[in-house]
């Protein structure tokens, strides 16, 4: 099944999903196997690969290691157009929608279709929602756009409603990884209950019980990164299958 086909009949049955997200960056060659194993054991619906900015190709390597060992989507999170591997399954196709930077709306989107179109890869339409969470993230930076403020729940909807009536398929909330606080419960609650589309929400999630309020709040699919960085061993592995069970 398509994986966008898949987030729209979970969120139909009321069920949740969670993707681990992964910067090429921060992991090296030998960590995919241990990585990449326990996100199968643990039942995890989805990798996420990407970042603002990567400091090497690593993207190219780590992809195809992370795919021998676990048949877990894995779903391109691009930070730039260099960040495009046909290894991935599926693709993030982002416009910054909070922003009014062209690049980063469609200039950028220009450059790349012929190759996402060649690539074999599963296209996610998204509009991306970047909300201030206290401090310059390294998105909010690289994309040279104004993120929503915190507390404008009304801007953030409204934008929301536009991505959706633009046909974007997915609409994803991020706070900018490692943020400091998660985007507020109210805000994902105005987003969640204004739009029909599958709603992502991620940056600054470190704990079960933060996963949990952003759930309930009505996020379809939680994106955790920083607070697991990559680490195997890490309790979030099984905590966060566990509570997504519990939908
Ligand atoms: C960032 O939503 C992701 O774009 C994840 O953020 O790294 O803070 O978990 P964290």
């Amino acid at each position: 099944m398509r994986l966008l086909d898949r987030l729209k009949e979970l969120k139909a049955a009321g069920k949740k999903a969670f993707a681990v997200l992964i910067d090429p960056d921060k992991i090296r060659k030998e960590d995919c196997q241990p990585l990449a194993q326990r996100i199968q054991s643990s039942g995890i619906d989805f990798i996420f690969v990407g970042g603002s900015l990567l400091m090497n190709d690593n993207l190219q390597v780590i992809v195809p290691e992370l795919k021998r060992f676990t048949d877990t989507p894995i779903v391109l999170f691009p930070g730039s157009i260099y960040q495009i591997t046909p290894d991935a399954d599926g693709i993030l196709f982002l416009s910054v929608i909070s922003g009014r930077n062209p690049e980063m709306l469609i200039g950028n989107h220009v450059v790349a279709a012929p190759l996402i179109k060649n690539s074999g890869l599963e296209v996610l339409p998204t509009g991306y929602i970047l909300i201030d969470t206290g401090r310059t993230t390294s998105v909010h930076y690289m994309s040279n756009t104004q993120p929503i403020p915190y507390e404008k729940s009304d801007i953030a909807v409204c934008t929301a409603m536009a991505g959706e009536l633009l046909g974007l398929g997915l609409i994803y909330l991020d706070g900018g990884s490692g943020a400091q606080q998660h985007i507020s419960t109210e805000m994902i609650s105005a987003v969640a209950g204004a739009i029909d589309t599958p709603l992502i929400v991620g940056g600054g999630i470190r704990t079960t019980a933060q996963a949990s309020a952003v759930l309930k709040a009505g996020a379809d699919l939680i994106v955790i990164g920083n607070a697991m960085e990559g680490n195997a061993d890490h309790p979030l592995f099984s905590a966060i299958p566990e509570l997504i069970a519990t939908f």
